[in-house]
């Protein structure tokens, strides 16, 4: 029964059901006290992450399922400070127990995305939920490690978004969610925001990553970047950085800098994409758990 209803979201008659989550979301992105005030960027990542480990070769991982509230990705420390975000969802969740978590996840990140300022995202209902921690690990295969480490480069950018089928021009562009949020030294080690207005959609981090104005910090903690606008202290990780310094990636950056509305129209897209990673509807519009196996390495 779980999940059942959420066809029930897609289907015309039933869009004032859907438009209601997305209010509820909406209610809850002010939070006073937590940060900038906003759960809007934490629900972001979130979303991404929930859907960040899939891999087309071995086909597993993505947002189908919400493994994250299980063991390994529970715990992964890749994704540290999720357990903010899956809370503020709380009482959404529990209010609407028949909407699945992996639905809820993504319908949250891409509403907080436009009520940030951000560009409208294509987003389907029909994922559904492991039901327990041994269901997940059965039909989930390894997917741990998968993330990207923001200490590194341009291959390793690469290597992440393209087992998940991106190309260099779509990497750019979903780079650009980095406008939002900031890096916090007890989740990832890193420190400080992107961008003067974090909770604000813009193309901002393109502008920025293109002046000549980053110096490397010194401080205690991992190699990163920072510079001084308007009076705020900025940020940006060696993969960030990394956008710039690969010629590829740089033609990208330039052309969003440039355009915002090419930005949001390439990061819809490719946001749109990834939340739909790995999430194989059958004919009735549900998602199937299917069972994999990692040796095997297909589907
Ligand atoms: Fe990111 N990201 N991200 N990111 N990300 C962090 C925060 C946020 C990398 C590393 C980090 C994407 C790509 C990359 C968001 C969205 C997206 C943090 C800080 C690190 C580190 C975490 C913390 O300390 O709280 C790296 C590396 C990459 C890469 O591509 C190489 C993508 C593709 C997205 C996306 O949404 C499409 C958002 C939003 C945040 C801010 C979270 C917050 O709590 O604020």
């Amino acid at each position: 029964f779980n999940g059942r209803f959420n066809l029930f979201l897609s289907s015309a008659a039933n869009r004032p059901l859907q438009e209601g989550i997305r209010e509820e979301v909406k209610k809850i992105l002010k939070q006073p006290g937590y940060d900038d005030g906003s759960a809007g960027p934490v629900l972001v990542r979130l979303a991404w992450h929930a859907s960040g480990n899939f891999s087309l070769v071995e086909h597993n991982g993505g947002s189908n399922g919400a493994g994250m509230r299980f063991p390994p990705e529970s715990v992964d420390p890749a994704n540290a400070g999720l357990h903010h975000a899956i809370s503020f969802l709380m009482p959404i969740q529990a209010a609407n127990p028949w909407l699945s978590h992996a639905d809820l996840w993504t319908l949250a990140g891409i509403t907080a995305i436009e009520a940030m300022g951000g560009p409208k995202i294509p987003w389907e209902p029909g994922r559904t939920d492991y039901e327990s921690e041994q269901a997940a690990s059965e039909h989930r295969g390894n997917v741990g490690d998968r993330l990207p480490d923001g200490a590194l480069g341009a291959d390793h950018i690469r290597e992440v978004f393209g087992r998940m089928g991106y190309s260099d021009q779509e990497i750019v562009a979903l780079s650009g969610a980095h406008a939002l949020g900031r890096c916090h030294t007890d989740r990832s080690g890193f420190d400080g925001q992107w961008v003067v207005n974090p909770i604000r959609f813009s193309n901002q981090y393109y502008k920025l990553l293109l002046r000549p104005i980053w110096k490397p910090r010194e401080w205690d903690g991992p190699f990163q970047y920072e510079a001084t606008v308007a009076g705020t202290k900025l940020m940006m990780l060696p993969t960030d950085m990394a956008l710039v310094e690969d010629p590829k990636f740089k033609v990208w950056v330039e052309k969003y800098a440039a355009d915002q509305d090419l930005f949001f129209k390439d990061f819809s897209m490719a946001f749109g994409k990834l939340i739909e990673l790995g999430v194989d509807r059958d004919d009735t519009g549900f998602a199937k758990l299917v069972k994999k196996s990692a040796q095997e390495g297909k589907p």
